[in-house]
Parts: structure tokens; sequence; C-alpha cells
């Protein structure tokens, strides 16, 4: 398949890697848009938050789970933090593979542009 998040679980394609178990992984995002942005991928491919269907409950859960230790493990559970997941194109979603932003260390507006 030809899906970049898919070769990184695979190994075929690099990424610094800050969690992985056997359902999920998270690295750095390549192109930062905050001082801590790292992405959260379930290693299943579920294309966006469009795809998801029941049984998929678990691995989301799972992954909000995960988030908050990642959060806390890079002190951002006093300064705060986004959680960002793009769905299609007018969002912006590039890589069509759910994966979750986690974005913090500097003070964020609302609404994104
Ligand atoms: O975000 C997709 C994100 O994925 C975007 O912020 C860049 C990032 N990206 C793309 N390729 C890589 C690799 N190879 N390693 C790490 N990060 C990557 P979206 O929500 O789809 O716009």
């Amino acid at each position: 398949m030809d899906c970049i998040f898919c070769k990184i679980v695979d190994g075929a394609i690099p990424a610094k890697k800050v969690y992985e178990d056997e359902k999920i992984l998270a690295f750095y995002d390549i192109s930062p848009a905050a001082p801590v942005h790292i992405l959260v991928i379930p290693k299943e491919h579920i294309e966006s938050v469009v795809d998801l269907r029941k049984e998929n409950v678990e691995i989301v859960s799972y992954i909000f789970e995960k988030i908050r230790t990642i959060a806390k493990d890079f002190n951002l559970d006093e300064s705060g933090f986004r959680v960002v997941t793009n769905c299609g194109d007018d969002a912006g979603q590039t890589v069509k593979h759910l994966h979750f932003h986690i974005l913090g260390g500097r003070t964020m507006q609302w609404p994104p542009g």
C-alpha cells in the first residue's frame, strides 16, 4: 500500500520514534509546527475520522490514553497542548492514515486559520 505512515510502521521509512507498542506508534513530525510536535497513529491503516467504525472505538480511546502520557512525558500537562486530527481536503489532511498531532511548547491561537 502506498501509505507513508504504513511504511514508517513497517520500518521501510525511518522516523524519530517517541513511543511504540503492538497497536500504536508515536513519532516526531518531520515539519514541526510547534516546539513539541508529535504524531500518534494506529498501526492499522485507517484513512481518517470518516472511516472510523464501532470496532475502532478501543484503538481511539487507547491513543488518547497514550496522548495523555506522552504529553506528561514532555511536560505539556501543566502548560497545555493541542490535539488535532485533520480530516479530508478542507482540513488539509495530507497523509491519508489517521493521525493525531500533539502540539505544545508555545501559545496557540483559536480558531486556527
Ligand atoms: O499532517 C501530516 C503530517 O505528517 C505533516 O505535519 C507532516 C508529517 N509527515 C509527513 N511525512 C512524514 C514523515 N516521513 N515523518 C514524520 N512526519 C511526516 P496532516 O494532518 O495530514 O496535514
